[in-house]
Parts: C-alpha cells; structure tokens; sequence
C-alpha cells in the first residue's frame, strides 16, 4: 500500500534515519539465497559498513575482507570455522577477525545483524581472536548513575578491538543524561521499544526495526517512551587515536 510519499525516514548530512517503509534489499558478492538490507557504508562518509542480512533456509553469506561482527536477531546461523559448526540462535554473537576464514550458513529463515570495517591495528598490540557470545552472558552496568538505563558491552573492553558494541536497554521514560556530541560514529538498530531521538538539530519518534547513522559529533539524545523498555544495538569506533587511519596530508 501506498503512503502518499510520508516517511519517518530522513537523511541529512550528520545522520540518517530509516526506516523499515524504505528498505531496500540487494545481494552481496557471495551471498546464497540471501539478501543485505544496507544501512551504512563509506558511500555516506561512514567507515564502517552495517546491513541486515535477511537468509532463507539452506542460504549463506557471502566473504569478506575485513573484520565482522554478526549479532543474531532472528532465527539461527551455523558459523563455519576450522570444518567445525558452532550454532548462534538469536542474541548470539560473533566476532571474527579480519582475513579469519569462515561461512555464515542459515539452516531456517534467520535475521542478523551485520557489521564490516577495516582493521586498524596498533603496534605492540595484537589483533582479537574470534570470539563467540551470547548477550545472555554479558552482565549489565548502569549508564551514569541511572539504574534505569543498562548497557552491555558485548566487545570485551580490550585496547586490541577497534570498534565497540553494545545494547543499551531504558525502562519507560528513561533517557540518556546530556545531549552526546563526540567524536565517535554510530550505527544504531532499534530492537524494541521506542521513543525520541534527537538527532542534531530535529526530534523523531523511533521504533523497533529503525536504524540510525549518526556521523562524528552528530548531537544525540533519546528517552523511551511507552509501557515497556526501549533497547537498542549501537556501534562505536572506539580505542583508536582520532589521527589513526587518517591519509597524511601533503604539505607545501
Ligand atoms: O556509547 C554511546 O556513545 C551512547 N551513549 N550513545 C547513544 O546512545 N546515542
Ligand atoms: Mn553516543
């Protein structure tokens, strides 16, 4: 059915917004049977790539060339590695490590959360290992001193990740404390729940299956709204000195 050309949707030059109305699916190189709905990439000035991966029965993901974080939203994924199979039912996760090889099997129609970015590593610091988990096995601490707002980091908090991920769970009319403006990017999925986001200069009302960019320094702020909590999964760059990976400019 048509809407009459209204979305919540929205792309400004700090962050975007979208919605499920505007998904659009494409194939990846190597995917089988499956299909990426991509939120982010270098395409918006974001250096990292998210997407959700959508898997029939019997599908697959295709490689990749840099490191990857899989969180399981929906279904099951069978990962792949060393000729051994390990099964990640929905809030399982996994790490792998760049040029780590691997398959991503789906044996029933399954929904991940994926996301793809460049390793930058740090001498005298080695590169993680894969890492398998289950957001069941992470505890929660408060935001601040706010009870009411937990986080579970789900990267361990180790200078050799790159990049951080975490799920932040508010009750009903919890909000984060200050309007956020850093340095770090963001890829958010809304999970459950929902309220409003300030995103720079403008509110929105955000839901369950929404996703947001929000480039460095983007102002943000949220607090849920309605009668059960809000969660989101949120990426980070994280642990990396701002002038790392940036091209020297010449000087003359
Ligand atoms: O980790 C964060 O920067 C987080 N507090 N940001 C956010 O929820 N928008
Ligand atoms: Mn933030």
């Amino acid at each position: 059915m048509h809407n009459l050309g209204q979305t919540r949707s929205c792309k400004r030059n700090n962050f975007f917004l979208l919605t499920p109305d505007t998904f659009v699916r494409t194939v990846l190189p190597g995917m089988k049977a499956c299909c990426a709905i991509v939120h982010v990439s270098a395409a918006a000035g974001a250096n990292f790539v998210q997407y959700t991966a959508e898997f029939e029965s019997g599908s697959e993901l295709g490689g990749t060339d840099a490191q990857r974080f899989i969180y399981v939203l929906e279904g099951s994924l069978q990962l792949e590695v060393d000729g051994r199979k390990k099964e990640l039912a929905a809030n399982a996760y996994a790490y792998i490590p760049e040029g780590f090889q691997h398959r991503v099997i789906a044996g029933r129609s399954s929904r991940a959360a994926v996301i793809e970015k460049p390793y930058q590593q740090l001498s005298a610091v080695s590169a993680p290992q894969l890492l398998i988990s289950t957001e069941g096995q992470i505890s929660s601490h408060a935001l601040g001193d706010d009870p009411d707002l937990q986080v579970k980091c789900l990267l361990p908090d180790e200078m050799a990740f790159d990049f951080a991920v975490n799920t932040m769970v508010y009750q009903p009319g919890a909000a984060l404390s200050m309007v956020e403006m850093h340095v770090m990017e963001h890829g958010l999925l809304m999970l459950e729940g929902g309220g409003i986001y300030r995103l720079d200069d403008s509110w929105h009302s955000v839901t369950a299956g929404d996703f947001i960019w929000m480039a460095p320094w983007c102002p943000q702020w949220f607090g849920a709204i309605g009668k059960t909590p809000a969660k989101y999964l949120i990426y980070k760059d994280w642990n990396r000195h701002p002038l790392a990976g940036r091209p020297h400019e010449s000087r003359g």
